[in-house]
C-alpha cells in the first residue's frame, strides 16, 4: 500500500500541517479550502454544507462534518487532531518527544489538549454571553496547566514537538477572543509566530 509523501523536516512545512484547522490536506499536494475557519466562525455555516475548492462536498470527505481531515492518495481519509498529528509525528521523530514513553506522553498531550482545551471552545462559543464564564474560567484553568510546563521553551522542554502548533493554534485563538492568557503562553506564542515562515503560514489561514 502507498500510502504518502515525502515528509519535509522544515519546521515551515510541520508548522503548515499543524494549522490546517481550515483545509483538507492531501500529502504531497496543495491544500484544498474547506471553506474557511472564518466563515465558520463569522456564522456563514459549517463545514459539514461547504464545498471543497475544486468540487465535491466535504461532508462527503468526512461524514463527521469537522476540519480537520487527511485524505491519502489511496483514497483512505484520516480524521481527528490527535490521530493525524500522531502520524506526522511518527513521520519526522525529531518533532515528537524522545524516551521509551515518548510516544505515549505525546498522546497524552495531544488527548490533553483536545479533550480539555479544543473542545471547549465550540460550548464556549455556542452559549450566550452572559454565562460563559464557568467554561471560560474550565478553559484557562486549563490554558494555565500548559503554560507551567513552558519553563524550558516548549511543552517537552527544548523539543519542538507536534503538540506545540496545536496548543500554540489554540491559545492564539483565545488571545483573539479576549482570554487573558498567562505571561509564559503570550511569550510561548509571539516566539512560535515571529518566523516569517509561520506569518506565511498564518496569512494563507487567513490568522493573520
Ligand atoms: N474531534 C475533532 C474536533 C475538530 C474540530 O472541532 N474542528 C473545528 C475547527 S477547529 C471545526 O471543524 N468546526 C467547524 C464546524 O463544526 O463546522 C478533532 O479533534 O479533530
Amino acid at each position: 500500500m502507498q500510502l504518502v509523501v515525502k515528509p519535509s523536516s522544515s519546521r515551515r512545512s510541520w508548522i503548515d500541517e499543524a494549522l490546517f484547522c481550515t483545509r483538507v490536506h492531501q500529502p504531497g499536494r496543495p491544500y484544498r479550502d474547506a471553506g474557511g475557519w472564518n466563515s465558520v466562525r463569522r456564522g456563514q455555516g459549517r463545514y459539514r454544507d461547504k464545498q471543497i475548492e475544486g468540487g465535491g462536498r466535504y461532508i462527503d470527505i468526512n461524514p463527521k462534518g469537522y476540519v480537520p481531515a487527511l485524505v491519502f492518495d489511496d483514497g483512505e481519509v484520516l480524521t481527528e487532531n490527535v490521530a493525524i498529528l500522531a502520524w506526522v509525528a511518527d513521520r519526522a521523530p525529531e518533532l515528537a518527544p524522545q524516551g521509551h514513553l515518548g510516544r505515549y506522553r505525546l498522546l497524552e498531550m495531544l488527548s490533553f489538549i483536545a479533550t480539555e482545551i479544543h473542545k471547549r471552545f465550540p460550548t464556549y462559543l455556542m452559549l450566550p454571553e452572559d454565562v460563559r464564564e464557568p467554561i471560560a474560567q474550565e478553559i484557562l484553568r486549563w490554558f494555565r496547566f500548559a503554560a507551567g510546563r513552558l519553563e524550558r521553551g516548549y511543552l517537552f522542554g527544548k523539543t519542538f514537538t507536534v503538540a506545540d502548533p496545536y496548543l500554540f493554534q489554540l491559545a492564539r485563538g483565545a488571545a483573539e477572543l479576549g482570554f487573558q492568557l498567562p505571561e509564559p503562553l503570550r511569550d510561548y506564542i509571539a516566539r512560535i509566530e515571529e518566523p516569517p515562515a509561520v506569518q506565511a503560514a498564518l496569512r494563507r489561514e487567513g490568522l493573520a
